[in-house]
């Protein structure tokens, strides 16, 4: 530890893990976006809370920037460190604390793996609904600090809505322990929902109390071959009419290309331009039927020409792998990513627009949509041609997202749906947000990180 203040930090915290391994730094400097090479000062793995405390007020002591570090698996460059900030990974403070049966809460520390999450609720015949892809390595005080939320929005909402308690150490290291699993407190302001979402720039996540409910019925699965964005809208709303739906995913016929050239097994004889994957209760002969009924109405009407049900868990789970091994079969091609939203009746109409814009503008380029169309929730994935050098890519790249932005605003929509601002989509919060919002963001954050030092330069 050459370095003077590190050295006042380990003898103010003689038990701190620290690290400024080059490993270490490599490995805790980033998240899931490759255009910031990492430069952190250092990595410190606090245990416990006062250790969190102690880091946040040794910063302020001497000006350090602090980035809290959970998985990584951000999309938005939430969690690179590339300006000599210290890194406060959280991987050591991983268990589950405690559960209550009575008031169905399980509370964790922010380490704790998503899957980690739900095995313990199934441990006590609960579940934990929000899910995502990336559960096996994104970790909660991250899912909170960006409001994950995953493929089973459209019944149980973001993380935002499980969190029954949160203890957060502010910017000025001061202990906040919020809401402390109330499920109603009409005392003022719910501080928690600030920090919910902050992308760690308000404070660190040191606890969280989550409600659990109860599992689902039996479900099943369906992936639906769709010929047109209209028909798949209908598809849609006769399955929210018909169904009791979990989840409803869309995605293109290039985003099955990459999974099938994956490895996955090809569900259809030929391709198609649009498929759904939707998971609904089918808990009885009842809820069967009405699956049926909901599947040859479509047929009939010409909004699906082809169909598959799950007639069980690993034939549901290989249909889910379509959908879910997306990110997977892309990240080799190191793409452009974007996460938008528009109002679910918007969502037609702004892809027709940008299909229009992306086939004028760029016809050989491999463009990948999919993601939740029940929360109007848009992934786009554009892959570099072979033949096309990195730099102009990535000033194509630069091109589409002002197209994004403008269609955005054309059609009231948000330039991050669930993967945040970070540092990649800085440029345009004023597309989304109002001066006074942005103002007023300032504001707390200057209330609560006066030194600017909680992960700087992300969000604001
Ligand atoms: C999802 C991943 C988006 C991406 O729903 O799978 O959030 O571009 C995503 O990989
Ligand atoms: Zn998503």
């Amino acid at each position: 530890m050459s370095d003077p203040r590190l050295t006042d930090l380990a003898r103010q915290l003689p038990g701190l893990k620290l690290s400024t391994d080059p490993g270490d730094l490599e490995h805790h400097g980033r998240d899931w976006t490759r255009r910031w090479p990492p430069a952190p000062l250092a990595i410190a793995y606090p245990g416990d809370i006062a250790e969190v405390q102690g880091i946040v007020r040794w910063a302020n002591a001497h000006g350090v920037a602090l980035v809290p570090s959970g998985g990584r698996t951000g999309l938005s460059g939430g969690a690179v460190a590339a300006h000599g900030e210290l890194v406060v990974s959280l991987d050591r403070m991983n268990k589950v604390l405690a559960f209550d049966p009575v008031d169905r809460t399980l509370t964790v520390q922010p380490g704790i793996a998503l899957e980690a999450v739900h095995n313990a609720a199934r441990e006590h015949g609960l579940v934990y609904p929000v899910d995502f892809a990336a559960r096996g390595s994104c970790q909660l005080g991250g899912n909170i600090a960006t409001n994950a939320g995953g493929i089973r929005v459209i019944r149980y909402g973001n993380t935002r809505q499980w969190v029954a308690g949160l203890k957060v150490v502010t910017g000025t290291g001061e202990l906040l322990d919020l809401n402390k699993g109330l499920v109603k407190n009409a005392s003022g302001y719910d501080l928690r929902h600030l920090f919910i979402g902050s992308e760690g720039t308000l404070g660190i996540v040191v606890e969280a109390t989550l409600w659990l409910t109860s599992p689902p019925p039996a479900s099943q699965v369906m992936l639906l071959a769709v010929p047109a964005m209209d028909a798949l809208m209908k598809v849609f709303a006769e399955a929210r009419h018909r169904l009791h739906l979990e989840a409803f995913e869309f995605f293109t016929d290039r985003a099955l290309h990459h999974v099938l050239a994956h490895g996955a097994q090809a569900p259809f004889a030929e391709a198609h331009p649009f498929y759904v994957v939707t998971e609904f209760d089918a808990c009885d002969e009842a809820a069967e039927a009405a699956a049926l009924g909901f599947f040859e109405q479509c047929m009939e009407e010409g909004w699906v020409v082809d169909g598959v049900i799950s007639s069980s868990e690993a034939q549901a789970a290989a249909l889910w792998r379509l959908r879910e091994g997306i990110t997977e079969s892309l990240a080799k091609y190191k793409p452009y990513k974007n996460d938008v939203s528009v109002r679910i009746s918007r969502v037609p109409a702004f892809m027709a627009d940008m299909q229009a814009l992306l086939a004028e503008g760029y016809p050989d380029v491999d463009v990948v949509w999919f993601g939740h169309i029940g929360d109007g929730n848009l992934h786009i994935n554009v892959l570099k041609p072979a033949e096309v050098d990195y730099a102009t890519f990535v000033a194509q790249c630069e091109h589409v997202t002002t197209l994004l932005v403008d269609t955005l605003e054309r059609h009231e929509g948000s330039i991050s749906a669930e993967h945040g601002i970070g540092l990649v989509k800085k440029p345009w919060l004023g597309s989304v947000r109002s001066d006074a919002e942005i103002a007023l963001m300032r504001g707390i954050k200057g209330v609560l990180d006066p030194m600017g030092l909680m992960n700087p330069g992300k969000l604001l």
